[in-house]
């Protein structure tokens, strides 16, 4: 009787404990990550590496880019050092392990590899480079999440046109062949391209990035018809001779930010599914759908104007019945960027022709929503949460990685609103995944470090450590956000007073 009843008392207190300590807020079903749930940073080869022209490695359309339009870039800088990590990779090593991440996303220069981008010359000096990490990442236990194409296309081939010449899809798969080859006995996830859908804008607007093209509503969506191409004879190219032994996935990362119906009206809700599928469709849809292929809607209107604009056949390239089945399905687990939301409205933007143009979308942000140092960063939480549910809605349920996920300030160690922006997102990741049942099974940070964000120069900085770009040293320092992150992964939970930066106490209850 006694002993019943001090248990009773004891489960009562444990359960008022458990409240009290372990119980989540803001409506939170639990603050712990399932069992497994992986968490990494992210970099990318030409924001990172430096050594732009040393040990072999060609020049490509960002350095070609940077060299010719300084005064294209915010701050006039280039990435010819940037964080020199071809030299000082040791130290990002280090920066994952301090911070206990179990994962490093990062991405290999194809020039670096194929100095002139076909495999006619390898470049040992650039295998070595890639070797050397990989075996500093293994002798830590970090998995390497490798992206064979983070934007930085080999000068030569871009001399051929770039993305739309369908011969890049070619040389693609080669480049992707040298690297199941060289890498593929250590690398378990591979990335083919990140963010197809921002590539095209530098094809559409030249102040935007690489290569500089203002060939919008055209040269865009011949990119972007390659870049498919491209993506599936990789993902077929690993299937056919790579599979069986070296026993990976291979996917694509896209991006898009969540659109939500500027009003609650039937053309704003409409306006904004459309801009879904012109933003985020126009690459899903190809690879995860059952169909296959654009999605309608783009077809349709993209069609529609290029008719009354007095040509013969559609803008966007079709793709024959083959093409369709040869792309969809070439993806083992969904990856997918996520950084902001925007309004959508009904109504017509942008020049004549353009993909924006050809969306019937009014893009907006609200003027409530917390800002960044990115003009395009607004911090919107819930945006994450609505988008992931929309691609399981869209999709089905595959298994996602969340590829990048970030915020920009100018500078500081003591970076409370970056801790904020990744609280609040990690809180809406876990609302999706226990009350949604949305299938996220990892988080990447980006960045790992300060780094060169293109035609922001290092006016903007992401990183969870800072690098200070005039001390010769360039010294990775953590700042508060890595601390936080530091306890966020150890704890494998959304531990309380992360922004207070106080040690979390012990965790006793699990509440789920
Ligand atoms: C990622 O791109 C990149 O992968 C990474 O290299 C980069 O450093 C990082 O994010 C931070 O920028 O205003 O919503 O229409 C994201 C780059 C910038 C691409 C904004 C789309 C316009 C989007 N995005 N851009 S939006």
């Amino acid at each position: 009787m006694a002993a019943t009843a001090a248990m009773a008392l004891a489960a009562a207190l444990l359960a008022l404990f458990g409240l009290s300590r372990g119980s989540p807020q803001g409506g939170l079903p639990s603050r712990d990550f399932p069992p497994g749930f992986m968490f990494g940073a992210a970099t990318a080869a030409f924001q990172i590496e430096g050594a732009w022209n040393l040990s072999g490695k060609g020049e490509n359309i960002w350095d070609r880019w940077t060299h010719q339009h300084p005064d294209w870039v915010a701050d006039g800088s280039n990435a010819d050092v940037a964080c020199d990590s071809f030299h000082r990779f040791k130290e990002d090593v280090q920066a994952l392990v301090d911070t206990g991440f179990d994962f490093y996303r990062f991405s290999i220069s194809w020039s670096r590899i194929l100095p002139r981008g076909t495999v006619d010359y390898v470049n040992e000096e650039g295998l070595w480079y890639y070797n050397r990490l990989l075996t500093e990442l293994m002798a830590h236990r970090i998995t390497p999440v490798v992206t064979m194409f983070h934007w930085d296309l080999p000068q030569p081939l871009q001399d051929l046109g770039g993305w739309p010449n369908p011969v890049i899809a070619d040389y693609f798969e080669d480049y992707a062949r040298i690297l199941f080859r060289h890498f593929g006995d250590r690398v378990k996830y591979w990335i083919t391209i990140n963010e197809p859908a921002s590539i095209i804008e530098s094809y559409a607007n030249s102040r935007l990035g690489a290569p500089g093209l203002d060939d919008h509503g055209v040269a865009d969506y011949q990119a972007s018809h390659t870049l498919l191409k491209a993506h599936a004879k990789a993902y077929h190219l690993y299937d056919k001779y790579f599979r069986k032994t070296q026993k990976g996935r291979v996917s694509i990362t896209l991006n898009s930010a969540w659109l939500e119906p500027r009003t609650n009206s039937q053309e704003d809700r409409q306006a904004a599914e459309r801009a879904r599928q012109f933003y985020f469709g126009y690459w899903a849809h190809p690879i995860y759908s059952k169909i296959g292929d654009y999605p309608a809607v783009m077809k349709e209107r993209i069609m529609r104007n290029s008719l009354a604009e007095g040509r013969f056949r559609s803008r966007l390239p079709e793709f024959s019945p083959q093409w369709v089945k040869f792309i969809r399905g070439t993806a083992d687990f969904f990856a997918y960027n996520h950084y902001t939301t925007r309004y959508a409205a009904s109504g017509t933007e942008g020049e004549i022709p353009s993909l924006q143009r050809d969306s019937g979308v009014i893009r907006s942000y609200d003027p409530k929503w917390p800002s960044s140092a990115s003009s395009w960063l607004k911090v919107v939480p819930w945006g994450l949460r609505k988008m992931l549910n929309w691609i399981k809605k869209e999709y089905g349920n595959l298994p996602v990685l969340i590829t990048e996920n970030g915020f920009s300030d100018h500078g500081g160690l003591h970076d409370k609103d970056r801790i904020n922006y990744f609280v609040s997102y990690l809180q809406e990741l876990l609302k999706a995944i226990y009350i949604d049942k949305c299938n996220v099974f990892g988080y990447t940070a980006w960045s790992l470090v300060d780094n060169f964000e293109w035609a922001r120069g290092y006016t903007e900085k992401f990183g969870i450590y800072q690098v200070n770009f005039t001390d010769p040293n360039l010294a990775r320092i953590p700042k508060d956000s890595a601390q936080a992150l530091r306890k966020i992964i150890k704890h494998r939970a959304l531990v309380p007073n992360l922004l207070q930066g106080e040690m979390p106490e012990p965790r006793v209850v699990l509440v789920t």
